[in-house]
């Protein structure tokens, strides 16, 4: 999978061309953001570039699957219990795209270069495609199910740290103050003790598909939507990774509450977020 497949019809080809293009567009606005809205805190941002890009991409999947569903992180009311009952709704589809046009907006919007377009697709709900791409760095991160996974064509392999002492982790600080904020710093003060060191870059998906490279050995965060993780649980499974909820169930859809990792650490990764009461379940 990489450029060389753009044109074909293939879904993954599909995915990889709606995300470039996206990608490149949302580049290309960097710097330029004068008009900003919040959703439901100051700390939520949404620009005109997040609401054009997955108008973008929305155009470029119907274009070529005019009878498959879509959701989009811009598509639906802001609110857990939004996308919850969109997320429900959506089960019933066969095909359905789910997409995050800009993950990362903070970091866009105040010119931090860490962000990405992240495009999956779920057959049946589940998630059959997973494509993030870095404009800023020109990465593309590529998963097929059952069919490994790429970043430019070359195979993604997880970490081989099998212990939490000799490992980077990456957290998240998302905006839900009421909920998960908490959660997360538990889950963050107990970390910063017991790994090599954490680090929040402040992209759920960048973050994940850096645990499928194994520039991470694992990624926690409470209080994602499945816009943000869908593309990269793929990646980081097809990678030889694990990815569940904080109770250890395995990924699915409507998770929110995640732990990523290269499978080594993950047991004890679990062990050390239950003990310090940062599941959230
Ligand atoms: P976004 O940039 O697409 O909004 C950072 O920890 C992560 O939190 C990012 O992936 C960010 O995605 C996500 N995020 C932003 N606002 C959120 C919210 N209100 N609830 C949950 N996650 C959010
Ligand atoms: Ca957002
Ligand atoms: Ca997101
Ligand atoms: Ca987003």
């Amino acid at each position: 999978p990489n450029d060389n497949v753009v044109g074909s019809k293939s879904p993954t080809a599909v995915a990889i061309n709606s995300a470039s293009k996206a990608g490149e567009w949302i580049k290309s606005r960097l710097g330029t953001i004068k008009q900003l809205d919040t959703k439901l805190s100051p700390q939520d941002l949404v620009t005109d570039v997040d609401k054009g890009a997955e108008l973008m991409i929305r155009k470029l999947i119907l274009t070529h699957f005019p009878d498959h569903d879509i959701l989009g992180e811009e598509g639906v009311p802001p609110g857990a219990a939004a996308s919850e009952a969109a997320l429900a709704k959506a089960s019933t589809s066969e095909y359905l795209w789910i997409i995050d046009p800009v993950d990362g907006t903070t970091n866009f919007v105040h010119g931090f270069p860490f962000f990405c377009v992240s495009i999956a697709l779920a057959y049946r709900g589940e998630v059959v495609v997973g494509v993030i791409y870095d404009p800023i760095r020109d990465e593309l991160f590529v998963a097929e199910k059952g069919k490994g996974a790429y970043v430019h064509g070359n195979p993604t392999l997880v970490s081989e740290d099998a212990e939490l002492s000799n490992s980077v982790l990456a957290v998240g600080f998302n905006p839900d103050r009421e909920f998960a904020l908490p959660m997360n710093m538990k889950g963050i003060n107990a970390l910063a003790l017991e790994t090599r060191s954490i680090r929040a870059g402040g992209s759920a998906a960048l973050h994940l598909a850096y645990v499928a490279a194994g520039r991470l050995s694992g990624y926690y965060e409470v209080g994602l939507n499945a816009w943000d993780v869908a593309a990269g649980a793929l990646l980081v499974k097809e990678s030889g990774g694990t990815v569940t909820d904080t109770a250890g169930n395995p990924y699915h859809l409507g998770v929110r509450h995640l732990v990523a990792t290269n499978g080594k650490i993950h047991n004890e990764l679990l062990q050390s977020l239950a003990a310090a009461e940062a599941t959230g379940i």
